[in-house]
């Protein structure tokens, strides 16, 4: 937290105390009152100021037995720094949006207004969608135009998130704030037995790291990085965390986190201070066999996780800031203070011992097929095609069959660390570096850490949503990456 302290108040008052940045959030929340997808809920920055302020939960509109959610994109400004006016976007407020609360089996239709002066596509991350609904670069929409995906959910309950895909600027789309939670609900035991009320004991935590430079602008491109005077705020559910952690008072002594790493390249690492074991729940996609104690939960870029907190006493929560790109230095920081409620003695009921059962893939009978991360002076690339336009991704376009198990081999031929994620439907991991996966890495999930060197094997299923028009997308979820070509289109032939 030291490390990355100086820079933040090299560009803000030094000195300045935390309730004086608390005043500036009070005035920006005021002024957004209302409008605010960021329901900094009534008080919170007067009293306590510090508190975690929660996403809104979207409620969506029932229009013939579809569920309708209306988002629109569009710029503003927000205060990421005290005394610091940054532009930014956000749907339907000033940065990041909504959380989008959907269940296993409904009927839902999206409905996304660009209220941008640029094209948007919007996706869907980790959700199972048919290609054309599915958000990548092939679906953007100019401004003014409205997009309306429309399908039935048809996944287990897991924390997803919505963000921009467009072609070459989704890095600077998406630090700008357009970014939000997108829930899955199902009917499972486990989803009955773990907390779910929103906001109470079941809370998405949205960390991003964030690069400011000296004038307020958010900065996206790693080249500026090392520009004098930029900050690196650590950003929680919109909100810069200060010397001092943001907090949470988990009222029923229990609480549900949903960790959210939507930085551009920088991978975080979430544990507890006092140096005691988290239980995580859920993997990106799906709840693991059984609650699983975890020292730390490491996420790359992209990435999410579930954990559950019996909160009996003071519990800080701090990350490890590793550099993606760029960035000067690794740092540490504490962001979240969970405090116990008044009733917090009640809720101690054990969890359930088995929360999924999860089938492994027998990948013995095929051949894997390579997915090379590739590196050719400034262009990155997948199996040395720069994917940087529609063209040459779909002329190079990795092609399966509808139905098939895969095997992928992804390996890692460039000088940097990458976060490899696959669209459509979750892998599970076979083998990273030859050896096979234990405890939380058992689970299923739609992003991975590919460090310099590495050769990550994983498998996937491609059940249904077969199309010979429409393609998914597999890339490098480090923005930049993306939008330097580490992409390509990925297609599910009919069989
Ligand atoms: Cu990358």
């Amino acid at each position: 937290m030291d490390d990355i302290a100086p820079l933040v108040h090299s560009i803000g008052k030094p000195g300045m105390s935390r309730r004086r940045f608390i005043a500036g959030m009070a005035t920006a929340a005021s002024a957004l009152a209302g409008a605010s997808a960021l329901a900094l809920s009534e008080g919170t920055a007067r009293a306590a100021g510090n508190r975690l302020p929660v996403p809104e939960l979207l409620v969506p509109t029932q229009q013939g037995g579809v569920t309708v959610f209306a988002l629109r994109a569009a710029r503003a400004t927000w205060q990421l720094l005290p005394d610091v006016t940054s532009g930014s976007a956000g749907f339907n407020g000033p940065y990041l949006g909504p959380t989008l609360r959907v269940r296993n089996g409904q009927r839902v239709r999206f409905e996304v207004t660009n209220g941008l002066d640029e094209d948007l596509a919007v996706h869907w991350h980790g959700a199972h969608v048919p290609p054309q609904d599915d958000g990548g670069v092939h679906a953007a929409f100019g401004p003014g135009q409205v997009w309306k995906p429309e399908f039935t959910v048809k996944q287990q309950a897991a924390t997803l998130w919505y963000h921009p895909h467009t072609m070459g600027i989704t890095a600077r789309q998406i630090a700008q704030g357009l970014a939000g939670m997108l829930i899955v609900q199902d009917d499972s035991a486990a989803s009955r037995a773990l907390p779910g009320t929103y906001g109470t004991d079941d809370v998405p935590v949205i960390l991003q790291s964030v690069a400011v430079g000296p004038d307020g602008g958010i900065r996206y491109e790693s080249g500026s990085f090392s520009e004098p005077g930029m900050a690196f705020p650590l950003v929680v559910n919109g909100v810069a965390v200060d010397d001092e952690p943001l907090t949470f008072t988990a009222s029923t002594g229990r609480v549900r986190l949903r960790l959210l790493n939507a930085s551009l390249s920088e991978t975080l690492t979430v544990r507890r201070m006092d140096g005691g074991k988290l239980t995580q729940v859920a993997t990106e996609s799906a709840f693991l066999n059984r609650p699983t104690q975890v020292a730390a939960v490491r996420m790359p870029a992209g990435a999410r996780a579930e954990v559950v907190v019996d909160v009996t006493r003071e519990t800080v929560l701090e990350t490890m800031v590793e550099t993606g790109v760029g960035r000067r230095r690794d740092s540490r920081q504490s962001f979240l203070t969970l405090l116990p409620g008044s009733g917090g003695g009640g809720r101690r009921t054990a969890l359930p011992a088995r929360l999924n059962t999860i089938h492994r893939y027998d990948v013995s009978h095929l051949r894997p097929r390579v997915i090379a991360l590739t590196e050719n002076g400034g262009m990155l690339g997948i199996n040395g095609v720069s994917g940087t336009t529609m063209k040459a991704m779909d002329a190079h376009e990795i092609v399966v069959r509808e139905g098939d198990l895969e095997l992928w081999e992804v390996v890692n031929r460039s000088p940097r660390n990458h976060s490899f994620h696959v669209h459509d439907v979750p892998f599970q991991v076979i083998s990273v570096n030859g050896r096979p996966p234990t405890g939380v890495d058992l689970g299923w999930r739609d992003t991975i850490a590919v460090h310099r060197g590495a050769r990550v094997r994983i498998a996937m299923r491609f059940t249904d949503y077969a199309s010979d028009k429409y393609t998914y997308m597999l890339h490098c979820h480090m923005a930049e990456h993306e939008d330097l070509g580490m992409m390509t289109s990925l297609k599910v032939r009919p069989r």
